[in-house]
């Protein structure tokens, strides 16, 4: 007969509980006494059904899963509040608009929309940006985008655009991207889309981080005051830090790197009590303006530009805590965009209407019963009373005899506390009384037919190195499409836009000829002014805060210049990780060990918003047939960053192909303290784009 000895830790007894409250039990409440072992007859025998302990486990592992998302699978949730700086009493009679000073607590998840949970987070795609504010009048759910326009008009079309933009299903790729023939034969014969892709050929497609990024309520809603007198109005988020994205090929790189990158971003940003906030602000206009405006204010594919109507911020967003359990908050928190509290209410935008009954419907499926509301995350932190009951999982039932109404207890005989809630006209939420009329038709509104201008004032709004990453975005998408004509297709829309565009990309595909315009519902207004509120580098930071600047050190570095950075950056409100040829670290000039944040081929030149290199020649010798050094040299130059050096780190920049091509975005801090807080000054900028026009050798 075989020997029997205890398997489970390795015979360390790290695993006997220290007091009775550290005993494991199942979930029935049985204390184990060994779970680590299947019940068998004999030592070498069958396993037993019998043992309800392995059962109930394999039991529970293999219910682990619910079904993700169908879009924005991948999502990173976050705790905060949200401070209201300025009433808005004339427009909204909400509380959350008019209690200055009080902390609404919330829970905001960011997300990708097209890839599975597993995708990486820096695939070019839309970001989600959905606020649920846990307000006294309920909750209020902001489900919006990063990109405040749509690309379809009519909610009947989301799961053409979706099934389009997701892996084809023979073959069940691409994973999270759009460069393939699905994708754009969709977009291509839905022109309403056009402003959309302007927007996701740019560079907003490809954030930093969720912390530099702008959201949007996108809709047309409308805001209800106490006299029920109502104003339309758009949500816009503006982060704190400013906008910053990445440039494509790093993000190529990033992706392979870290698929985590922006997961990590956030909850090292929010460890480290660096807490991103984002004030909210509303464009609000009247009938009189949505009757005015060149175009229909209930078309999800169209902005109000910033400059014809001012976003006003009225409040604060601060995410401070992360999760405690990705599942139970992130996974299982169900955004409605029906959940409006009284003074928010809908507008007839067509999305947005569809998008009522949608988000609702896919939580039934995906929590499993109508009790998802019952979920921590989901519960309101205010009062709920009403007589909805059971279902699966009910976990919060009420007590007493009467679950209808009317009822008449209370009233004078049986029990008061038996009378259970009554409606509440005063408070209660009402509907904006709004005229509806007209016949039960199947049309898309003549009012939605103009695809092309408000694509051409985004285009012509941008710089013009944003404009040449739009051109090679769209190049290197539709290089990916098989079918030619897909891709004259698209030129021939692009002519619309802006000809030069349409040129640069058929030239980047190669096409014999410019195709001809594709033919417009609408012919497109020209002559819209630019709106500089579209482009990401006209809104730059011009500060080095929240950034993070990567310092690459060796053997014999100088330590005053590495102290010199550090210091800089952080008191730029910047973080500083130390990257080495070891994760141990490297001795430096004073002979004391640095300690290393990451490992040089785990930190690449990517992982950063700027980069030093501080070794000794000796180490620059040594390392200048290293590979990850030469990458982490060279990306940086590719990448347009901001790179400090000492001069001793020749012998690597002349490997890594950059020692003759140093520029202005080149700084060189040997001299310590001052050049260090140039240095940062400099990064303020976040890139040197005019290496971007320069040819490498
Ligand atoms: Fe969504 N969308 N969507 N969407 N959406 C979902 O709801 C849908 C649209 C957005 O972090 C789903 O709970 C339809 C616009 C975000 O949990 C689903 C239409 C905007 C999130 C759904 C749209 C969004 C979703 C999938 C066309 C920006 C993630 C899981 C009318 C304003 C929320 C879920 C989270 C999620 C439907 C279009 C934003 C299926 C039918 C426009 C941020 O209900």
């Amino acid at each position: 007969m075989a020997k029997e000895f205890d398997l489970s830790d390795g015979g360390a007894n790290h695993q006997k509980p220290k007091s009775d409250d550290d005993v494991m039990t199942t979930a029935q409440g049985h204390p184990i006494a060994d779970d680590q072992n299947w019940l068998t007859a004999g030592p070498r025998g069958p396993q037993l059904l019998e043992d309800h302990i392995a059962r109930e486990k394999i039991f529970h592992f293999d219910h682990e899963r619910i079904p993700e998302r169908v879009v924005h699978a991948r999502g990173y949730g976050v705790h905060g509040h949200f401070e209201l700086k300025k009433a808005i009493p004339q427009y909204s009679r909400a509380r959350i608009f008019n209690e200055v000073g009080v902390k609404v607590p919330t829970f905001t998840r960011f997300s990708t929309v097209a890839g599975n949970k597993g995708s990486p987070d820096l695939a070019r795609d839309v970001r989600g940006f959905a606020t649920k504010f846990y307000t006294q009048e309920g909750n209020w759910d902001l489900v919006g985008n990063n990109i405040p326009v749509f690309f379809i008009q009519d909610a009947i079309k989301f799961p053409d655009l979706i099934h389009a933009a997701k892996p084809a299903p023979d073959r069940g790729f691409p994973q999270a991207q759009t460069a393939h023939d699905n994708f754009w034969d969709f977009i291509s014969l839905s022109p309403e889309a056009m402003n959309m892709v302007m927007w996701i050929m740019s560079d907003r497609t490809i954030p930093r981080s969720f912390r530099f990024m702008e959201g949007f309520g996108v809709h047309t809603f409308r805001l209800v005051n106490e006299k029920g007198e109502s104003h339309f109005v758009k949500f816009h988020w503006k982060p704190k830090l400013g906008l910053q994205s990445v440039v494509w090929n790093e993000a190529l790189k990033v992706n392979g790197m870290d698929p985590d990158f922006h997961r990590r971003d956030m909850w090292d940003a929010i460890d480290a009590g660096d807490f991103p906030q984002w004030d909210l602000g509303i464009q609000v206009f009247d009938e009189d303006f949505a009757e005015e405006f060149e175009f229909d204010v209930l078309d999800a594919t169209k902005i109000i530009p910033e400059e014809q109507v001012p976003v006003e911020i009225i409040g604060t967003l601060t995410l401070d805590a992360n999760v405690d359990n990705f599942f139970a908050e992130t996974e299982q928190v169900a955004f409605c965009t029906q959940n409006i509290v009284p003074g928010i209410d809908h507008s007839d935008d067509p999305l947005l209407q569809g998008r009522n009954f949608s988000y609702l419907d896919t939580q039934l499926k995906r929590l499993g019963g109508p009790n998802f509301t019952h979920l921590p995350i989901n519960a309101p932190k205010c009062p709920v009373r009403h007589f909805q009951q059971d279902g699966h999982m009910a976990m919060s039932n009420p007590k007493g005899r009467v679950n209808y109404e009317p009822n008449s207890w209370g009233d004078g005989d049986g029990k008061e506390e038996d009378r259970g809630p009554r409606a509440c006209p005063m408070n209660g939420f009402t509907s904006y009384e709004a005229p509806v009329t007209g016949p039960k038709v199947r049309v898309r509104s003549e009012t939605f037919a103009d695809h092309y201008s408000q694509a051409r004032q985004f285009y012509i709004s941008q710089t013009p190195v944003e404009q040449t990453h739009m051109a090679n975005a769209l190049t290197f998408e539709l290089s990916k499409v098989e079918r030619v004509s897909i891709r004259q297709r698209m030129v021939g829309h692009l002519r619309h836009i802006d000809d030069g565009l349409a040129q640069e990309v058929a030239d980047g595909l190669g096409l014999a000829e410019l195709p001809a315009k594709v033919p417009a519902a609408r012919e497109p207004i020209t002559d819209l002014p630019e709106s500089p509120a579209l482009s990401i580098l006209k809104n730059g930071p011009d500060s080095f805060k929240g950034r993070k600047l990567g310092i690459y050190i060796a053997e014999g570095g100088d330590a005053g210049v590495v102290k010199a950075l550090k210091d800089a950056a952080e008191a730029a409100g910047g973080m500083v990780e130390i990257v080495a040829p070891h994760v141990a670290g490297a001795k430096l000039s004073d002979g004391k060990m640095m300690e290393a944040d990451e490992k040089i081929d785990g930190g690449p030149s990517v992982a950063y918003d700027a980069v030093a290199v501080v070794m000794s020649e000796a180490s620059a010798k040594r390392y200048n047939t290293d590979k990850p050094s030469i990458d982490f040299v060279n990306d940086a130059f590719a990448h347009a960053k901001f790179v400090a050096y000492v001069p001793a780190v020749q012998p690597l920049f002349e490997t890594a192909g950059v020692w003759n091509w140093m520029d202005d975005g080149f700084v060189d801090v040997s001299s310590g303290k001052d050049a260090a807080s140039n240095f940062i000054e400099k990064c303020g900028k976040l890139r040197f784009w005019d290496r971007e026009s320069v040819k490498q050798d």
